[in-house]
């Protein structure tokens, strides 16, 4: 963990974290922090000078929840504002001059939250509520902008999109964590893709659209809606005005972002030449018209190098023919791949302008027994300048993917300071302060994607990999069991065993634990036959034959029932099933079990 970015806060506070003891810090990881040690009471008396009035701005909401009281010609001042505003003109000078940045200062006198603009005011906000622990503020002077102008999340993935609720918790955890954009583009669903792209929404959809698009702004991010016409679209008036009318309907909903998907299709979508077109005239007869429209964002149907025919010339045609507002969409090397600087070399030259990042994480469509629930890590600390945006891809399990989607923002707010591991701990602590060190256990052994067709890979189970190892090499070698090895892992697989109850009866974060619920059976029983296999290992060792059968009977019982909960869990997939310890846990234990057999 980098100690300058980070300031701690009361370690009283965290003692009460189970098993999970740590810094707490700020996040995403402002990019100058000045912290003298010192802090003041939230102040109940104050004077404030805000830079306009109305119950309708997000930041001074979200200000005015935070505040218990405030009296009149107090001596404490509040002084919030972006630059320009009367309010914060003393403090000009020191707001940063980037978009979405803001300055921050809380001292015994005062509090300034100085934005460089609107968002950035909110900015300081959220960071001012994270600040806030026990009744008290830290004397601090924080002056902070992102690293990459769009931040967020594209709801991109096949499988059963998010329910309603799930989308609202998201916005909101977008805002805390100064993520800016969100597209909805679900591939399944009928009206965002082909057949219905054309039919506006019924009723019903588009009032909760209305809602979220209200939301959104509630929360400072920019709501986009992609549509995805290209496996049906015919080059003609008629489907380019059904198009416009589609987004007309969306505009009316409230919707101020657009983008057009031409991800995964044949056929005569596929053409650039007549993509281009088609988006063009969109930017110039609807986005442009509109004024109060974001840019416009496309997904290109070469959307990854290992697709990207040069010699073909799609991205060229793009490139040379797409307005130069228009925003083009890439995942990388790869459908599924870490993104650095060599692939940004590679398109950003093709599309002429700074890629727009859909990063193909955590998404699990195509390894769906598996949760992705591990580090966010390998994506370049270097690309920030080459790239216009950068969004995840989730899972089908919105709450289950906040632990990526955290650490993502962390990563695009500030790139030189971002460490994955104090990321995905905090992350982790932050949806489930209660039971963190359980949520701990669980997501540290589901991680692994297994095998699959964009050879992916992730780490899993690090910290008992060296035990595991050594466990497995001494039996192996010698039939004999290496103490502290065969400890560690005791301890760890009971560790499991307790998480898994506690998780799946505890009543904090619900909706996390009912996405979990069928992996957290299967987890149990890992840990159950896990136990198992080292009684096997240990009575091995002493060559005590009965104990040996007892132990190797129960754990072939527990790998059974292992393979009867996958077979029956998940059933609505297209991979069905539950998995976790893939990487490392389940090959281990089975190896172990097997040369205890024949070791006779
Ligand atoms: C799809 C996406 C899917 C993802 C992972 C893009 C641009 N499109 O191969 O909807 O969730 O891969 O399976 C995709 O990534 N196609």
């Amino acid at each position: 963990m980098k100690t300058r970015s980070i300031l701690l806060l009361s370690m009283a506070f965290l003692l009460s974290v189970p098993m999970l003891a740590g810094e707490k810090y700020l996040h995403p990881t402002p990019q100058q922090l000045i912290a003298t040690g010192d802090s003041i009471a939230i102040p109940s008396d104050y004077r404030t000078y805000v830079f306009e009035e109305g119950a309708d701005i997000p930041a001074l909401k979200l200000l005015y929840s935070f505040l218990p009281y405030s009296a009149e010609k107090a001596g404490f001042g509040i002084y919030v504002g972006a630059k320009g505003d009367k309010s914060v003109r003393k403090f000009s000078r020191v707001i940063p001059q980037k978009s979405e940045g803001y300055y921050l200062k809380i001292d015994d006198e005062k509090i300034v939250i100085a934005g460089a603009d609107r968002r950035g005011i909110y900015y300081g906000v959220q960071t001012l509520l994270q600040l806030a622990e026990n009744g008290k503020l830290p004397v601090v002077e924080i002056t902070d902008y992102p690293d990459v102008p769009y931040r967020g999340v594209v709801e991109g993935f096949y499988g059963k999109p998010w329910s309603h609720q799930a989308r609202l918790r998201q916005l909101e955890f977008y805002g805390k964590n100064k993520m800016n954009v969100y597209i909805y583009g679900p591939k399944d669903d009928p009206y965002h893709r082909t057949p219905n792209w054309r039919k506006p929404y019924p009723e019903q959809e588009a009032a909760q659209m209305k809602e979220l698009v209200q939301a959104a702004a509630d929360n400072n991010v920019i709501f986009y809606w992609a549509i995805h016409p290209g496996q049906d679209i015919k080059w003609n008036n008629e489907d380019r005005d059904s198009l416009l009318q589609k987004f007309e309907h969306m505009y009316q909903l409230g919707v101020r972002g657009f983008a057009v998907f031409f991800d995964d299709i044949s056929g005569e979508g596929t053409k650039a030449d007549k993509q281009a077109e088609l988006l063009n005239y969109i930017d110039d007869n609807f986005i442009q018209t509109k004024h109060d429209v974001a840019p416009l964002v496309m997904c290109p149907t070469e959307y990854n190098k290992s697709w990207a025919k040069v010699e073909g010339g799609y991205l060229t045609t793009l490139g040379e023919k797409l307005n130069e507002d228009i925003l083009v969409m890439w995942t990388g090397d790869k459908v599924v791949e870490t993104i650095d600087m060599e692939t940004l070399d590679f398109v950003n030259p093709l599309i002429r302008r700074k890629a727009f990042i859909w990063w193909n994480f955590p998404v699990s469509d195509y390894v769906q027994p598996h949760l992705l629930m591990g580090e966010v890590y390998g994506n370049g600390l270097d690309i920030k300048d080459d790239i216009s945006a950068f969004v995840s891809n989730p899972m089908e399990y919105a709450e289950a993917s906040k632990i990526a989607i955290q650490s993502i923002a962390d990563y695009t707010w500030n790139m030189e300071q971002y460490d994955s591991h104090a990321s995905w701990l905090q992350a982790i602590r932050d949806l489930m302060p209660e039971n963190a060190g359980y949520l701990k256990t669980f997501a540290s052994h589901n991680s692994d994607l297994g095998p699959n067709g964009h050879n992916f890979q992730r780490m899993e189970s690090e910290e008992i990999a060296p035990a595991l190892d050594a466990l497995v090499k001494e039996f192996a070698a010698t039939g004999k069991k290496d103490e502290q090895a065969w400890n560690t892992v005791y301890q760890e697989c009971n560790n499991i065993i307790e998480a898994s109850d506690i998780l799946l009866t505890t009543d904090e974060n619900r909706p996390l634990v009912e996405e979990m619920t069928p992996w957290l059976y299967y987890f149990k029983l890992l840990g159950e036959y896990g136990c198992k296999v080292l009684e096997t290992v240990e009575a091995r060792a002493n060559n005590d034959e009965a104990a040996f059968k007892r132990a190797y009977t129960h754990a072939k019982a527990l790998k059974k029932l292992m393979e009867i909960t996958d077979a029956s869990s998940n059933r609505d997939h297209r991979q069905p099933g539950v998995k976790c310890g893939t990487k490392r846990l389940v090959p281990a234990f089975d190896t172990l079990l097997e040369s205890g057999a024949v070791s006779k």
